[in-house]
């Protein structure tokens, strides 16, 4: 259930750099129609708790780490994430939680979709009722 997408670093002595192009369909295996991103989680505070029926995403830790649990209603992982040169494809109909940010998370999310939020499924049983039919 976990599947990387690597970015390739063209950082030098000054520094690291990595690129995201619009069309990047290689790495990116969606068009990308929105972009987000998730930074200075309150200590202790979790995320997430819901799946969406059609939105993909590829989320990019891009500094600190946090912990994403990813479940599709049969089997459940738990995957750190700290580096910016990853990106976690999470899939349409997985459930997905994040825990254990550090003070320096962040997280680059790039989304196959506008916002909706009627795309949310937000309460687990009802998640595993659609996820295992
Ligand atoms: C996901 C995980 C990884 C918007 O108005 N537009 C947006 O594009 C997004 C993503 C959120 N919002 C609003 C909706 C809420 O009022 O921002 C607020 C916080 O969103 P939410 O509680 O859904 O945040 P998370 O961190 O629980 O989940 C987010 C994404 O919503 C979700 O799609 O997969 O990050």
């Amino acid at each position: 259930m976990i599947k990387w997408v690597d970015f390739q670093s063209l950082g030098d002595e000054r520094g690291d750099l990595v690129a995201i192009e619009i069309g990047m369909e290689k790495a990116v295996p969606f068009e990308i129609k929105r972009v987000y991103y998730i930074y200075r989680t309150a200590e202790g505070v979790s995320r997430g708790y819901h799946a969406h029926r059609n939105l993909k995403q590829v989320a990019i830790c891009v500094s600190g780490k946090c912990r994403m649990v990813l479940d599709n209603g049969r089997k459940r992982e738990n995957i750190w994430m700290s580096n910016p040169t990853k990106g976690l494809l999470i899939e349409s109909m997985t459930w997905r939680e994040m825990h254990d940010f550090s003070d320096d998370c962040v997280l680059v999310v790039l989304a196959s979709e506008h916002y909706d939020e009627s795309d949310y499924i937000r309460d687990y049983q009802a998640f595993l009722r659609l996820a295992t039919i």
